[in-house]
């Protein structure tokens, strides 16, 4: 068996840094002074660390190839360039979503608040019918479009910016992208609906493949990995060459880890500590981290709403390369990303 390699930029540098830098997903804001270099074959895994030269000039075809991958610029996703962090405002149409369950599920509330968070700042509206929380039910197809519907119809017509279907259902997926809908969220990545593939690629949208072990319902009961940063790489980059398959290229995948679907504590916190690694994938990536249970495991004790902890996931990923964002908190997340940005131009 061939081994596989991974690349896992790290030490961010800041721009115009007169040294030999790896640049990432062609953002010239995104240089990195070294690599950890990891290689797994039938589970024995090696990792060495290499400075960003020696990596350029290592003379390795596979590492040549793999840097291809990493460093080529990402086109823009339902016309956002993705040359900084977007953010991705959540609109859930739910009664039972764990942190907004049940405020928006009148049309004319999603609607409201979709509208509220774009004037925040949102860059792409992520619009939900059902609920993925741990634990979570399923939900009748039919009630699923009732809900997201007539709220994608109605924020098609009132905002400017990109709305995303969250569904695993294929087809949400066809009546959402005829309602306005212009790119497909999927939890299951591609997986949950036999059909998913098939229609996913004939409405043309961009997908966004988000990493989950297991279904909402049983994902939290005992997640095993080997190496959880590795095998959830491993299981995105078989979606995504299924998805090339069926016809959607990689340009228009989304590659995301998926926080907290499938993990412990302890699994969320080696993903979002490596997160560079899934820039190797070809594809933007998202991270969605807001208001999840991680943080108050990790801070047990304090009160609130999360905010403080998730704006922390946040800059975590921007300062990653993450491209997109997907919060509750929007306004909050531009401020946060304002003054990271601003520090950092
Ligand atoms: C719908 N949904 C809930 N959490 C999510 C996450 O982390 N990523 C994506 N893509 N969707 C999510």
């Amino acid at each position: 068996m061939t081994a596989r390699l991974y690349i896992r930029p790290i030490g961010r540098l800041e721009p115009s840094t007169p040294a030999a830098a790896l640049e990432v997903a062609g953002r010239v804001d995104l240089l990195f002074a070294a690599a950890e270099l990891i290689e797994r074959s039938s589970g024995a895994v090696r990792r060495r660390f290499v400075t960003a030269g020696e990596l350029l000039h290592s003379g390795d075809e596979a590492v040549a190839q793999a840097l291809q991958r990493l460093q080529q610029p990402r086109g823009p996703i339902a016309d956002l360039a993705l040359d900084r962090p977007c953010v991705m405002g959540v609109v859930n149409v739910t009664p039972d979503s764990f942190s907004d369950g049940g405020r928006y599920l009148a049309p004319e509330a999603a609607i409201s608040h979709g509208v509220q968070l774009e004037t925040e700042g949102a860059d792409i509206l992520d619009i939900g019918g059902e609920s993925t929380r741990p634990g979570s039910d399923p939900i009748d197809r039919e009630e699923e479009c009732r809900r997201v519907l007539p709220v994608i119809e109605g924020l098609a017509k009132q905002v400017r910016v990109p709305l995303s279907v969250d569904t695993r259902n294929a087809e949400v997926m066809r009546r959402a992208a005829q309602a306005g809908a212009r790119i497909i969220n999927d939890v299951s990545a591609l997986t949950h609906d036999p059909r998913s593939l098939e229609i996913a690629a004939a409405t043309g949208l961009p997908v966004v493949l988000m990493h989950a072990q297991g279904d909402p319902r049983t994902m939290q009961h005992n997640p095993t990995y080997a190496d959880v940063v590795l095998d959830v790489y491993d299981a995105l980059e078989s979606r995504v060459e299924a998805c090339e398959r069926a016809g959607i290229p990689r340009e228009r995948l989304v590659v995301d880890p998926g926080i907290g679907f499938g993990k412990t504590l302890v699994h969320n916190l080696a993903l979002l500590a490596s997160l560079t690694i899934f820039h190797g994938l070809g594809c933007a990536v998202l991270l969605g981290a807001s208001r999840k249970s991680f943080i108050g495991k990790l801070a047990m004790g304090t009160s609130g709403d999360r905010l403080p902890g998730s704006l922390s996931a946040a800059l975590l990923g921007a300062a990653q390369g993450v491209q997109i964002l997907r919060v509750h908190d929007v306004a909050a997340t531009r401020q946060a990303l304002a003054v990271w940005q601003g520090v950092g131009s």
